[in-house]
């Protein structure tokens, strides 16, 4: 039988069970991976995030020949790289024989317009199947949005614990409640027996391909080594046992915590692995439920965890597919300042800033509080233009994809899309910092000091956004309180305010 079926597989497409492989067969088939300038450098990479992928990529690919498929991959370093996926699909068509191009939609509109546009020019028809690895198809979602007068996620979350059976006794959650996280809130103390993830060996692939990150895109954002992440299925399976035996039993306690020199605390850090397909959601939140029904990890911990999943998840792409024109260019505050330099180098004296900056740099990781609470905390309140900080999110996140990262960013971080995602912008002054980690003690700034030389930055500027931005804000009920705090300051303290802000921001 001749293979007259091309299946294209992107670097975030590394399951078995994709649906462009279950159209069709080995012996029908041939499989295209290829490592190309056009993905690795439409923003400035981490190189960690380079090496997973593309040591994710070959080591996919043997499994894919051991299962008896035939693959032509193409490293980055190859003469003959055509730069573009479309253009290798295009160079290996040029070779004939094939009857259809086959691919799983990919997750990003960018990269799905380059296809339908290329296609228009293959002598052979391009077929694109939907992505099976997520709970909600984009008609699923479309139809519980449609009429909503607001979305949130948490009617989502229900939804998609009825579907899947996921910590339900019938039709009533266990426990009696949907959602635990208001016992979620807990600062943490260092802990000398905090638990790390598994750190991988890198292998003969892994070493290869570090040593090509190294010479062909050195200088790029980040630490490249020690590398540690798992590269194939099996070592992602371990990293979740790991998560599920040792940190899920506080992951929810500790969730919302920040603690210096503790990048990862009770998170589990799996994100990566669930993104290019190591592993599959459902599979990461049955392993975790079984631990509560084992006695090994309590309900607040593990409804948390899977309400992260097939919760915040799901919910941010298909917000994200929705509308996904022009999602990035949206800037409802209208925020015009440029990223400042410290968030590529962490050269900033705010110690909370330095820290996940710094952690972001060393692991190409930080987990949700630091994202939302430190880096786009402080990009909001700032003014940063909301692009510049999706292009920097992007870049950085071993996980990060723009399915997932822009609803992050866009939506829930800089509210960037007017409260189309979130009911209110995640603005917080240095108190809330403060009461979440042990950053503050360690910080030039005094974070009880509200304005003038030695103040910390984030209390300035938190009073400057509300202020600045009262036009499109005072309305939102979640903001009253704020607005009636800030009205009844004199106007000497808001101005002492307003001017402490300015100084700071004109000195960024
Ligand atoms: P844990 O804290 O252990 O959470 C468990 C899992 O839940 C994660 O692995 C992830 O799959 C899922 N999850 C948790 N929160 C979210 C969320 N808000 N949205 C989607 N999934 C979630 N997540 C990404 O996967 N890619 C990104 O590019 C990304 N960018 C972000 C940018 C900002 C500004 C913010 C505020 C959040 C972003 N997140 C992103 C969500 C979240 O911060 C990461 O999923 C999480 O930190 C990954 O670390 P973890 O695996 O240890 O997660
Ligand atoms: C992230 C990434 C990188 C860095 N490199 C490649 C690559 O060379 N080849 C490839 O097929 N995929 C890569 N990816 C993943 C894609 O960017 C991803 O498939 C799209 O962004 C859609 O989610
Ligand atoms: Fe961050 Fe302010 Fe605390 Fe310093 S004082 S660590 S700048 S919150």
């Amino acid at each position: 039988m001749s293979r007259t079926d091309l299946i294209l597989v992107l670097g975030d497409q590394l399951s078995h069970g994709l649906s462009a492989l279950d159209a069709t067969a080995p012996e029908r088939a041939v499989v295209l991976m290829a490592e190309v300038a056009e993905e690795a450098d439409y923003v400035w990479h981490h190189k960690k995030k380079l090496a997973f992928v593309f040591s994710a990529m070959r080591h996919f690919a043997e499994e894919l020949r051991t299962a008896g498929w035939e693959v032509r991959y193409r490293k980055l370093e190859d003469k003959d790289n055509k730069g573009s996926l479309a253009k290798e699909v295009a160079a290996l068509l040029e070779t004939g024989g094939f009857a259809r191009v086959l691919m799983t939609e990919a997750g990003e509109l960018r990269v799905n317009r380059a296809f339908e546009e290329a296609g228009k020019s293959w002598p052979v028809p391009l077929e694109v199947l939907a992505d099976n690895r997520f709970l909600a198809s984009h008609e699923e979602f479309r139809s519980w949005a449609e009429g909503r007068k607001q979305l949130r996620m948490e009617y989502f979350y229900r939804e998609m614990r009825r579907k899947t059976g996921l910590l339900m006794q019938g039709d009533t959650p266990e426990g009696g409640q949907w959602n635990f996280d208001a016992e979620n809130r807990k600062p943490a103390k260092a802990d000398l027996f905090m638990p790390r993830p598994p750190q991988t060996e890198p292998d003969a692939i892994t070493q290869e391909v570090l040593e090509m990150v190294e010479r062909e895109r050195g200088g790029h954002f980040g630490a490249l080594t020690p590398f540690w992440f798992a590269v194939e299925r099996s070592g992602a399976l371990e990293a979740l046992e790991d998560f599920a035996r040792e940190a899920l039993p506080r992951f929810g306690d500790y969730q919302d915590a920040m603690l210096t020199g503790e990048p990862f605390l009770y998170h589990s850090v799996l994100a990566q692995y669930i993104n290019i397909g190591l592993l599959e959601p459902l599979e990461v939140c049955r392993r975790v439920e079984r631990a509560y029904y084992e006695g090994h990890a309590p309900l607040n911990a593990v409804e948390g965890f899977i309400r992260q999943i097939i919760g915040w998840r799901e919910y941010m792409r298909g917000i994200y597919w929705l509308n996904p024109e022009g999602y990035t260019e949206q800037n409802f505050l209208g925020a015009n300042r440029d990223l400042p330099a410290f968030y590529w180098t962490g050269d900033t004296d705010m110690a909370c800033m330095k820290a996940a900056i710094g952690q972001t740099m060393q692991e190409a990781y930080a987990h949700h509080i630091q994202r939302l609470m430190v880096t786009g905390n402080f990009a909001m309140l700032a003014g940063i233009e909301p692009k510049q900080v999706h292009e920097w999110y992007l870049a950085v996140y071993a996980d990060a994809y723009e399915w997932v990262e822009a609803p992050n960013v866009i939506g829930m971080s800089q509210f960037a899309d007017g409260g189309f995602l979130g009911s209110k912008p995640y603005a917080a002054s240095g108190n809330y910092i403060n009461k979440m980690s042990d950053y503050c003690g360690g910080c030039r700034y005094s974070v009880s000091k509200k304005t003038g030389e030695g103040a910390c930055p984030f209390n300035a500027l938190y009073w400057d956004f509300l202020a600045r931005n009262e036009s499109k804000l005072k309305g939102n009920p979640r903001l009253g309180q704020m607005y009636a705090t800030w009205a009844r300051m004199s106007e000497d303290t808001q101005r002492a305010y307003r001017d402490s802000a300015a100084a700071f921001l004109e000195r960024l």
